[in-house]
């Protein structure tokens, strides 16, 4: 992954990016909304790993099979899901102006990003490995750099249903954006990790604080 990403268009047909928007769609029930804390992140709904598992075990074999393969050939080793189950795959849900992710590096090393929707102009926006480094040490502290990040050269991909992206979420500071306040955006994210990298306990922790 020579730029920290790599963007896969049309991964799926549409035929195939319906049925999947169709089987979530099934289960709307499940969202939580996930409140905006004290500037640290932003409101989206979120139906979790536990979730997706024991409701759309065919789903779940989709992040198992074909986007494992995808991500392990394009980071070029051998990749597991995130230790952390009710994080490590989630279907992330915007719809509203606003909503989102702010700058951040993800606690698995490597995700993959499937776009099931996008009627709101929604974009993952990167910032180049060769600066996101200097960042690297301190993950979820970036909260307090938002301002000084969104100058920084960066890199913004809108994808439309069906189109994967494929990131190297812990080294490359990013961000979801959603622009427009009609529309809505929805996105399947699974979190894989090297084998046998070691566990991040006080990482693993903040998370579990901050997100859901
Ligand atoms: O929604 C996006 O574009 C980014 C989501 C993200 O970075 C994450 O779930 O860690
Ligand atoms: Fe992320």
């Amino acid at each position: 992954m020579k730029h920290g990403y790599e963007f896969s268009q049309s991964f799926l047909s549409a035929a195939e990016t319906e049925h999947w928007r169709q089987r979530v769609e099934s289960r709307r029930i499940l969202f939580r909304q996930v409140a905006a804390k004290a500037g640290m992140n932003l409101s989206y709904s979120v139906m979790n790993g536990y979730q997706i598992q024991d409701e759309l075990p065919d789903l779940f074999d989709l992040v198992q099979g074909p986007l494992h393969e995808a991500l392990q050939d394009a980071a070029g080793e051998p990749l597991a899901l995130m230790r952390d189950r009710k994080r490590a795959v989630r279907i992330q849900w915007y719809r509203r102006r606003g909503e989102g992710f702010r700058w951040h590096l993800d606690g698995g090393m490597y995700s993959v990003l499937l776009t099931l929707v996008n009627t709101n102009q929604g974009a993952t926006q990167m910032i180049p490995p060769r600066w996101s480094r200097y960042l690297k040490p301190v993950p979820y502290v970036l909260f307090p750099f938002q301002g000084l990040l969104a100058r920084a050269p960066s890199t913004v991909i809108e994808p439309r249903p069906g189109d994967l992206l494929l990131i190297h979420g812990g080294a490359v500071i990013h961000r979801g954006t959603n622009e427009r306040s009609e529309g809505e955006r929805m996105v399947l994210v699974a979190s894989f990790d090297p084998i046998g990298r070691r566990p991040t306990p006080v990482w693993d922790w903040l998370a579990r604080r901050l997100n859901y």
